[in-house]
């Protein structure tokens, strides 16, 4: 068994370590929020620490961190883990009843905000009794509870070149999750997970190094876009460009450009929205590579980014409980349309209803192993035991594997649906709708026909100047998919419903689809 017991603190990991190795005047960060070098970042965040440790924050006790992607979000997160204390970056979208509910679940001490979320931070901590203090950077109003400037405290402190004896099993972060259904659960990670997602997909599968420039669309509230934009990036002293607006495909190309991007982070959604942007061929000049999650990315979505853009995309799957990707394609060894192969470090299987491993080609559960992996669910037992099975985690991703060692994703295991008393994945017939050239995106979830069978049904948005009705698309799939799969419905939409991460929230649409 496995026990930590050396010194290791992951702000250290990422900041002192990077200026021991020479980094100091490397530019950490850049974007709209301005350019921060490893030195100027360092002595920021010994400041921010000694500002937190005045204001009470023990070790172990949460900061909230309703903040946009920028220096001082990075700032209050290192600091945070620096003195042993626990920064939880939440969505930046929640409303203040959302926000109210995580504060008092994680029972939260203080809570970070930038300037454009106080209104909301404000609501939010009227109803959370435990909170005892808001950090904002700059001048804010009184709030309900003792409002403190940010920059005016860092700017008072001494800085404390101390780092508190943290060990890799130690609490570090928290992260919400939800999935696309469900109560928020925090997915508690250790100090030792950080140095572990950098060393397995940041460097083996991204190949990231100093002279890289990231740039996400996923914000750095969601883990995918921790790592990509602050991760990643700082374990190796290459420069993150933090874009504190939502992300819009127009504005990511514009930053990237600006700012010189190498790599570039999105999801499926982002990446057909930027083909519907009427974005130029070479908006994404300068980067070496793009990488996609959150869901799977259609093979024909997929050609058609990579030959518009000239830059190839790497798609794998994470999953917030797991801090990162963990199975993903490869440079030079993309395969569109799978998900690739488990990246170094982790152990897959795919099981079927009990638990019992099934050969390659035949679809189940994907159950992930991995040193990254979340301690928990903050105080959610049964959600925790359902879930981290042992060393294994539960994915709920219904996943094939080819003789090759190349994983396909079939969907969600509670989206799979059975038509004929077949299972039917909707990832397929997606696909298939794809392969129309008027499709821009597709989405296929499950209906009750009237006689209260699940048939496959379909939600799908046009590219723009294109027209095909819903027979011909229907008798499109027929002609490629055996009939049971072909959709029975189509709805033209103009978008999705999503989750705060991007996601497509499929149980809306099946409501819809019911209605
Ligand atoms: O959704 C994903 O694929 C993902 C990727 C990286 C980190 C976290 C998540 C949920």
């Amino acid at each position: 068994a496995r026990v930590a017991t050396g010194l290791f603190n992951a702000a250290e990991y990422l900041l002192d370590r990077r200026v021991r190795a020479g980094d100091a005047d490397r530019l950490a960060l850049t974007g709209p929020g301005g350019d921060v070098t490893y030195g100027q970042l360092l002595d920021r965040v010994r400041r921010a620490a000694a500002a937190l440790v005045d204001l009470g924050l023990q070790p172990e006790q949460r900061i909230l961190l309703f903040m946009a992607d920028s220096p001082e979000f990075v700032t209050v997160y290192l600091a945070a883990m620096r003195i042993g204390a626990v920064p939880v970056p939440v969505s930046s979208m929640l409303y203040a009843d959302g926000l109210a509910e995580l504060l008092r679940d994680s029972r939260a001490r203080l809570l970070a905000l930038s300037p454009g979320f106080v209104a909301t931070g404000y609501q939010a901590a009227s109803q959370a009794p435990e909170l005892r203090g808001i950090l904002v950077p700059g001048p804010a109003a009184d709030g309900p509870v003792p409002v403190r400037d940010l920059d005016e405290l860092c700017a008072a402190a001494t800085p404390i070149d101390t780092v508190y004896p943290t060990v890799e099993d130690s609490p570090a972060f928290w992260l919400y999750t939800s999935g696309t259904t469900g109560t928020p659960k925090g997915a508690m990670h250790r100090h030792g997970s950080v140095r572990v997602v950098c060393e397995t997909y940041g460097s083996q599968v991204l190949g990231i190094r100093p002279g890289d420039r990231t740039i996400s669309a996923a914000k750095a509230f969601f883990a995918y876009g921790l790592g990509n934009s602050l991760l990643f990036p700082l374990s190796v002293g290459a420069t993150a460009i933090l874009e504190p607006a939502p992300s819009r495909p127009d504005t990511i190309a514009a930053r990237a450009a600006e700012y010189g991007a190498t790599l570039f982070f999105a999801g499926p959604t982002f990446f057909a929205a930027m083909l519907r942007a009427d974005l130029k061929r070479d908006a994404l000049a300068g980067v070496r590579l793009a990488a996609s999650a959150g869901e799977a990315l259609p093979a024909a979505l997929y050609q058609r980014w990579t030959e518009h853009f000239g830059v190839d995309i790497l798609d794998g799957i994470g999953m917030t409980e797991m801090l990162h990707i963990f199975l993903s394609n490869r440079e030079g060894q993309v395969r569109p349309g799978t998900t690739g192969v488990a990246v170094p470090g982790y152990d897959l299987r795919v099981v079927d209803e009990a638990g019992l491993d099934l050969p390659d080609g035949q679809p189940g559960t994907l159950l992930v192993r991995g040193a990254s992996t979340a301690t928990g669910y903050w105080e959610r037992y049964d959600a925790s035991r359902l879930v981290f099975q042992g060393e294994w985690l539960r994915t709920g991703d219904t996943y094939v594997r080819d003789a090759e060692g190349y994983y396909t994703c079939l969907g969600r295991t509670g989206d799979m649906l059975k038509a004929g008393g077949i299972w039917v994945s909707p990832a397929e017939v997606e696909t298939c709708l794809l392969a129309h050239e008027a499709v821009a995106q597709a989405v296929v979830v499950a209906a009750i026909d009237p006689d209260g069978l699940e048939k496959p049904v379909a939600f799908v948005m046009l590219n723009p100047g294109h027209e095909v009705g819903e027979r011909e698309l229907i008798e499109f799939c027929q002609r490629r998919l055996p009939s049971f799969k072909r959709p029975r419905r189509i709805s033209f939409v103009s978008g999705y419903p999503t989750t705060a991460t991007g996601k497509v929230r499929r149980v809306e649409l099946r409501e819809a689809a019911a209605a």
